[in-house]
């Protein structure tokens, strides 16, 4: 028997409509975060008509405002964009988790892709460096990560 062709999504936008959702908690590395995805967006010809952004108060809110963007069915994809930097307390811990879970759950119970760009770090140092204009911008990977779950998934 033949092994068939892997199914694999591409990075052609195809008039896909999408979402971006940014905290505003640690701004000064969401905002970059928001500038990578929108550039990793541009490189791949999306139209900035194409994408909306949104602002929430903390990377807290992001699941929530997922999904009640995803449930408009104005967007064929969600970006979420945060950064959590650990302070020392616990409250890093649970900021982190629930979050996590929450914008896994958006995906899951909505089935809109919801690109993952929440940066969990030490500190600020590490977050720059993954937040930064050259490669390794982690909100350039969740919207590139955007653009290929909505190709794979119209090849279903
Ligand atoms: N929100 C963040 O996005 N990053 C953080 O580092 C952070 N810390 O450290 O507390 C943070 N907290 C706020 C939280 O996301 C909510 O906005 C707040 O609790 C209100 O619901």
């Amino acid at each position: 028997m033949s092994e068939s062709r892997p199914v694999e999504g591409n990075f052609t936008p195809d008039g896909a409509r999408f979402a971006i959702v940014v905290a505003r908690w640690n701004g000064g590395i969401t905002e970059s975060l928001l500038r990578g995805a929108q550039r990793g967006l541009q490189r791949h010809q999306v139209p900035d008509a194409d994408v909306q952004v949104y602002r929430v108060p903390g990377a807290f809110e992001l699941p929530l405002a997922a999904r009640k963007l995803a449930e408009t069915g104005r967007f064929d994809a969600i970006i979420a964009l945060g950064a959590v930097i650990r302070g020392g307390t616990p409250h890093f811990e649970y900021v982190c988790a629930e979050t996590t879970r929450g914008i896994g759950e958006v995906a899951l119970t909505t089935g809109i892709p919801v690109a993952f760009g929440l940066l969990t770090t030490d500190d600020e140092a590490q977050a720059r460096a993954r937040s930064g204009d050259d490669s390794g911008n982690k909100g350039e990977e969740a919207a590139l990560t955007a653009l290929e779950m909505i190709s794979l998934f119209r090849q279903l």
